[in-house]
């Protein structure tokens, strides 16, 4: 993307000051979401609380008080991305299994995108208070601390972060992959919130990470604050050898060879 002709920043603050609050709604009422009505969405193990739809909820009507007329897509309600100008995209539980589990690995996930690219977004952690944020052209923080990859340059001593989707068909062959991969990494990791994974290879937690059949909403975020860390980033669609719906993020000194055994495991085509 060519540079922006305006400062992204005042845009990370708004996603901040919505995602915390957003956040603090889906901790306080987690006792009661997770022992109330638990829905499914795309198969059985795809749940929906109603702390996601709260959350979703409470996002949209600060969204419309302060960026009025900005359409949102959320992955609760869904929408359609702006013609012109920006849209808000945002993931109001990504991690809802480790939700319902109370695993602390989850986040409210909030983006504006610009022509379906990310210009500022941030990530924030219920448990822990985490606040990820990155504004295109302008580097990527935790907590007001710059994050910047990690220094990996051989693949064989390099942690990767991996994901399923809930169909059991694909979990196979994404399975098959995972098996093959693991034996030419240090380790793999699937922690269960994409968001989160991505800002994981940012803070050089993970060395690189790779998952299939993302919704927007759930890298929009994190895959900038990935990119603003140093990592190269394949977002869906972008990479025809990983397979079409692949989001990819590595930092540089692993990048190719994770990107080489990730088509021979045969990631491109679960
Ligand atoms: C989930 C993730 C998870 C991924 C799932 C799903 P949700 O998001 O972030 O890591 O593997 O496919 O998309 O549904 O909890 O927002």
């Amino acid at each position: 993307m060519e540079q922006l002709s305006f400062d992204p920043r005042p845009l990370v603050d708004v996603a901040v000051d919505i995602a915390r609050e957003a956040a603090e709604l889906v901790q306080r009422t987690r006792h009661s979401a997770v022992a109330g009505r638990v829905d499914t969405k795309s198969t059985d193990t795809d749940v929906v609380t109603a702390a996601d739809r709260a959350s979703e909820q409470l996002v949209r009507d600060r969204l419309a008080a302060l960026r009025p007329g900005e359409p949102v897509i959320g992955e609760e309600e869904g929408g359609t991305a702006a013609v012109e100008g920006l849209t808000w995209v945002v993931d109001p539980i990504d991690g809802t299994v480790n939700y319902l589990y109370g695993f602390p690995w989850y986040a409210v996930s909030i983006a504006a995108q610009l022509d379906g690219v990310s210009v500022a977004g941030a990530v924030v952690e219920p448990v822990s208070g985490r606040v990820w944020t990155a504004a295109r052209g302008h580097g990527s923080f935790r907590d007001g601390v710059r994050l910047g990859v990690s220094a990996a340059t051989r693949l064989d001593l390099s942690l990767i972060g991996y994901g399923f989707g809930y169909s059991p068909e694909r979990r196979q062959r994404q399975a098959n992959t995972w098996a093959a991969l693991s034996t030419r990494v240090r380790d793999i990791r699937r922690a269960g919130a994409a968001s989160l994974d991505l800002c994981a290879v940012a803070a050089g937690w993970l060395d690189g990470y790779a998952e299939h059949a993302l919704g927007r909403w759930d890298w929009a975020a994190g895959a900038l604050v990935a990119e603003e860390a140093g990592a190269v980033v394949r977002l869906p669609g972008s990479s025809p050898e990983l397979g079409a719906d692949a989001t990819f993020a590595a930092t540089p000194g692993i990048a190719a060879d994770l990107h080489t055994a990730l088509v021979e495991s045969g990631f491109g085509k679960v």
